[in-house]
């Protein structure tokens, strides 16, 4: 493995020794779990080299570093991963392989961490690659969630969480560093308190503490010798940790600060674009927050004296507002801790913090109840209050006598902390995740803000990383990109443009439909074992997989399932190429219509699947517990990528670049990243249908939309709909789907009828997948459209997005990492 020359003895008598080490086994008595325990251990020795020459270069070189600061990470397994970056992937398959051990069965004992919940953690794990690839300097700083996403059992239908104990059997590739462990305070009181000089200072008292205990992961570089760090924090309490100062007396204190502590990191909140507004949630932030700013400003001082030249080395990229509070606990710490004035603390924090916002869905934004904030957070609280008196006169300088403007952009308005707003009064960028995305931002969502400053708002459209997502989930096709255009993709991968002549050769068209084929046999097969369902690999694989929400519209999709089975049935003899309806979401665990749509989807699959009349040319599948596992695998097989939210709602999403780099072709509105794949790829390999983020943005604010012209209009429509209240799908019970029935007709509880236009953008959807129907029996013209649709996906590596980032917002310098032992 060294340096790329792997040394398949030294390899496996490694692997043998930690068998011996860890369980006292050998390998014919350990099982696949202690086997994969000792593989990884394995893999970490040779990462920890690498590991630690990067800290040395770090203390030599001081590079700037960013600290990427996230609520959620969601990582996936790390051993494939690894050995990808490594360059070791194959030779460690071989060499398992002569010990009669599969690594894809070793691999599939690490449990997911999946410390995330969508796009928004995903992204951030992508990132990680992608910085250590690129070589930059950089932190990821999160929780260490006890229990992640939540499992998701599929029984009689329905979804049934199950918590996720991802740490049961030990986590290989992490490592407890207790020795930089750090205090972070909650509740209390301010007092002022005097000095002989008449000088003031905010003495913090009365408060629980609890010890936060970094765990670091390894981030592996693609073959640079870099290894970054993913810093998960988990919590502590103060009195037990210091056990000297542990007496009898301290006992009632220890057992609420453990308490405390445990609640702490108990578990992720599993929302996607959804916010709890839970107390426990602000806590969590703050100690994330807190603990990574002790620690980075640390490392600053190792090498710095002044602190007035922490923006020349440290920035902290806040993902999404859920770190916001960092803007607040720099000042802090620079005030209180630093002795800084306010000026000169502000002028620091506005130059080393930047914010991303990843959604214009209302209720994801963060509002703290002015009560909760304070209590938690006296001092921390103070500092917000005096920079929200500070934005109000800048406001007013800005619009004398405009009362409208200060009531719109506070920071405290109504009884409320705006975590936004204090994102961007303070963060010196302000990007969207997409070039749609941004301009809604810029020209609606945020108006304000950008008008004031729109020299901080810049768009960075997401991407992915190759590695995981083709090198790793797709070795046919990675293969084959690296005979035709080289292995320079893995790095760079606008490459693979070098493809496009490729697309219109026959038996390179043949090849990859083979391809394809391949990986949909391997989709099947875990189907079956899953689901117990006989899919057909030579159906159209039609796929569906993201978090369940009503924006992303899987409503869409299963009732125009119900709009085909209604026709095949009435016409059998129709115009229909086989397909499969591949599903995967979860819900998040209190969100009615998304569960419910779960049954229906499960309900619909029930009835057609066994349908005789249907001859097995519509099937439909659920595939249970989504997750970055499974979804390796899924986005290999797929021929064609769902991406039909409402247009202006699905600020980017990163799966439709998957399906792309996959050879998937894509049946999209026009929003998020869609609009950009669609200007890269070309009107003829892409599907679009349904209204314009402007129609839709009209048609909110004339409040003219009318759902039910539509149901009364179109007899197929209104068919569906009926069926959802019949008992067709609910082996008639006829009020199990009523909700959702009524989620598109009527207005309920100050939820308009069909506020995502599911009905408005039927029809266009039913006839572009009529269009996909046609285009797909013409095997060529298929084959030609998911060629190029890999020849035109190097925009969308997370490697474009990054570097992107450290042009405009980080300016980080590149570090090379040298291994003079290796
Ligand atoms: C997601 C967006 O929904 C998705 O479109 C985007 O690709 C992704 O972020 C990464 O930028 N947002 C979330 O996952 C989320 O929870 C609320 O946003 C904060």
């Amino acid at each position: 493995m060294r340096s790329n020359v792997f040394n398949k003895k030294e390899f496996v008598s490694n692997v043998k020794d930690n068998l011996k080490n860890l369980y006292r086994k050998t390998l014919d008595e350990a099982n696949q779990q202690e086997i994969f325990q000792a593989v990884s251990t394995t893999v970490k020795d040779e990462i920890m080299d690498r590991w630690l020459a990067t800290q040395q270069t770090f203390e030599k070189d001081d590079p700037k570093t960013v600290y990427y600061m996230s609520m959620e990470f969601l990582m996936g397994r790390a051993l494939g991963n690894n050995l990808i970056n490594l360059c070791a992937y194959k030779e460690v398959k071989e060499a398992l392989e002569e010990l009669g051990l599969d690594l894809s069965v070793i691999e599939d004992q690490e449990p997911d961490p999946a410390l995330g919940n969508g796009g928004l953690g995903r992204l951030a794990a992508c990132f990680m690659d992608s910085l250590a690839t690129l070589g930059y300097a950089a932190y990821g700083c999160g929780i260490r969630y006890r229990y992640g996403m939540f499992k998701q059992k599929i029984s009689d239908g329905f979804q049934v969480e199950v918590p996720d104990n991802w740490l049961k059997d030990g986590y290989p590739f992490e490592l407890r560093r207790p020795e930089y462990c750090y205090e972070v305070r909650f509740g209390g009181n301010v007092r002022p308190e005097y000095g002989e000089d008449g000088s003031m200072k905010f003495v913090h008292e009365n408060y629980q503490s609890v010890l936060a205990i970094p765990y670091d992961m390894p981030i592996v570089g693609y073959d640079n010798n870099v290894v970054d760090t993913l810093i998960t924090w988990d919590a502590q309490a103060k009195e037990v940790f210091e056990l000297d100062s542990f007496d009898k007396g301290n006992y009632e204190q220890a057992v609420a600060q453990e308490n405390l502590a445990r609640n702490l990191v108990e578990v992720l909140y599993p929302n996607d674009n959804h916010v709890a507004g839970k107390e426990l949630r602000l806590k969590q932030q703050y100690f994330f927050v807190s603990a990574s700013i002790q620690r980075a400003l640390a490392r600053f001082k190792k090498h710095h004296d002044d602190i007035h030249d922490l923006p020349e080395k440290v920035v902290f990229q806040m993902n999404d507002t859920h770190p916001t509070v960092a803007v607040a606990e720099l000042m802090r710490i620079l005030v209180d801790e630093e002795g800084l004035g306010w000026d000169d603390a502000w002028n620091i924090t506005t130059h080393c913090v930047a914010y991303t916002n990843h959604t214009i869905m209302s209720e994801a934004l963060e509002k703290w109840p002015i009560e909760i904030f304070q209590r938690l957070l006296p001092r921390v609280y103070q500092i917000v209050d005096e920079i929200n008196r500070r934005f109000l006169i800048e406001i007013e300088n800005r619009y004398p006598g405009n009362e409208y403007k200060k009531q719109k952009m506070a920071i405290l308005w109504d009884g409320q902390v705006k975590m936004a707003h204090l994102a961007i009064a303070a963060g010196f960028s302000v990007n969207g995740v997409a070039k749609l995305h941004t301009e809604i931002l810029m020209n609606q969502e945020l108006k304000d803000f950008y008008d004031m400053y729109p020299q901080k708002f810049n768009n960075k459209t997401n991407g992915i990383t190759q590695r995981r997502f083709l090198a790793h989930a797709n070795p046919l096709l990675a293969d084959w990109v690296t005979k035709h255009v080289g292995k320079g993709w893995i790095t760079d991968l606008s490459q693979v443009a070098k493809l496009a002549p490729y697309a219109e050769d026959p038996k390179e068209q043949q090849e990859f439909m083979e391809i394809k084929r391949k990986n949909k046999i391997r989709l099947a097969k875990y189907i079956k074992e899953h689901n117990g369902i006989e899919v057909n690999p030579d159906s159209i694989f039609d796929v569906q997989v993201k978090r369940l929400h009503e924006y992303k519209r899987q409503l869409l999709n299963i009732l125009h399932v119900m709009y085909l089975y209604n026709q095949l049935k009435s016409n059998p003899n129709m115009d229909f190429y086989p397909r499969t309806f591949i599903f995967g979401a979860k819900a998040a665990a209190g969100y009615r219509n998304a569960k419910l749509t779960i049954k229906l989807i499960n309900n619909v699959a029930e009835v057609i699947n066994h349908d005789p009349d249907i001859q097995g040319k519509i099937k439909v599948v659920f595939i249970e517990d989504y997750r970055v596992s499974n979804a390796e695998w899924i986005f290999a097989a797929a021929d064609v990528s769902e991406q039909i939210s409402t247009a202006s709602k699905e600020a980017s999403g990163t799966g439709n670049m998957k399906f792309m780099l996959n050879g998937a072709l894509t049946l999209g509105t026009m929003d998020g990243a869609n609009v950009e794949m669609y200007d890269e790829v070309g009107a003829d390999n892409i599907f679009i249908f349904g209204m314009s983020a402007e129609e839709v943005i009209a048609h909110e604010q004339h409040k003219d939309y009318n759902p039910m012209e539509i149901y009364n209009n179109d007899p197929d429509i209104h068919k569906v709909l009926n069926q959802l209240i019949d008992g067709t799908f609910s082996a008639n019970d006829k009020e199990l789907f009523r909700d959702l029935y009524n989620s598109l007709l009527s207005n309920q509880g100050g939820k308009i009828a069909d506020r995502y236009f599911i009905l408005a953008d039927f029809r266009s959807y039913a006839n572009e997948q009529q269009k996909i129907n046609s285009y797909y029996r013409n095997r060529k013209a298929w084959a030609k459209s998911a060629i190029l649709n890999v020849a035109h996906v190097g925009k969308f590596s997370s490697d474009r997005t990054i570097q992107e980032y450290v042009d405009d917002i980080w300016h980080l310098d590149k570090i090379t990492v040298k291994m003079d032992r290796i």
